[in-house]
């Protein structure tokens, strides 16, 4: 008799589904905020999921991770205080961490049982989440934005999908307080969903960033457990140019997997679908 196979199928619109093999179930619990699993997929390795949605696998993850986190870091001339909100797996918080100029990076997550289930299941991406860098804060990263005016160079914006309390993160108010919550030329990056399932999102995100932040840019990169595959992100900057004015160095002091100076520019050329997206 062949093994029985266990699938997880995320929804992710109502005409599409995709479905993991699993090799077992590690952890399903109902926190106070969501539903969190973690799952040993066949293919793509541990999966965080919430709500039902991929949050990130030990395989892909780091697509998502570094060019969420260099794609600003690089911008930015001298990156120090940095601040995400959300991103309780630790990815992002690993990857801001391998620049040196980095002093202090706060992460803010409002359910400590993403961090702590992420420190025992997903070791690989969580790592950084002790580094003495590191200050945890778990609440309401809203509130805590709005809270702090010019104190971070960075923010990023490592949200889950704009549904539930995640909606807040994608509102122009939340931008406001960003811009507040930046030193003189700070820079604000957030996940912007994918163009081929989201671009009603992408096109508004764009707008309200854009109406905050001089220099909005749409980049690009492919997440393939993400809905959609192809993936957006939108920075809004102050005073850097993720185009113009980078101290890009033909190479660079950190170990990456996807994120390159090549690639930094790459990102930003978008194909004219995505384009007409954001055209005004
Ligand atoms: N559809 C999934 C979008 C999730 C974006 N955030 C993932 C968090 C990983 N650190």
């Amino acid at each position: 008799m062949s093994a029985m196979e266990l699938w997880f199928t995320e929804k992710q619109t109502d005409n599409l589904r995709m479905s993991y093999r699993l090799g077992s179930t590690l952890i399903t619990e109902r926190t106070e905020y969501q539903e969190l699993a973690v799952v040993d997929t066949l293919q793509y390795g541990r999966m965080l999921i919430l709500d039902d949605f991929v949050m990130t696998t030990e395989k892909d993850e780091f697509v998502y991770h570094e060019m969420i986190s260099h794609v600003p870091l690089f911008t930015h001339p001298n990156p120090k205080e940095v601040l995400v909100v959300g991103g309780g797996d630790g990815g992002v918080i690993r990857e801001v961490l391998k620049h040196s100029s980095v002093e202090r990076a706060v992460l803010a997550e409002i359910d400590p049982k993403v961090i702590q289930r992420s420190r025992e299941w997903l070791p690989s991406i969580s790592k950084a989440l002790d580094d003495e860098r590191c200050e945890l804060m778990v609440g309401d990263g809203i509130a805590h934005v709005k809270e702090h005016k010019k104190a971070y160079d960075i923010i990023i914006s490592d949200s889950t999908d704009p549904i539930g309390p995640a909606v807040g993160l994608f509102e122009e108010d939340f931008y406001l307080s960003c811009w507040e919550a930046l030193k003189d030329d700070g820079i604000f990056v957030a996940q912007t969903e994918s163009p081929f399932l989201h671009g009603d999102l992408i096109r508004q995100t764009f707008q309200r960033i854009s109406s905050v932040f001089p220099i909005t840019r749409l980049y690009l990169a492919t997440i393939p457990t993400y809905p959609g595959s192809l993936w957006s992100f939108t920075i809004g900057s102050k005073v850097h140019d993720p185009l113009g004015d980078t101290r890009l160095p033909m190479a660079i002091p950190i170990e990456t997997k996807y994120y390159s100076p090549a690639i930094h520019q790459a990102a930003f050329t978008l194909p004219p679908f995505v384009e007409r997206l954001i055209r005004k």
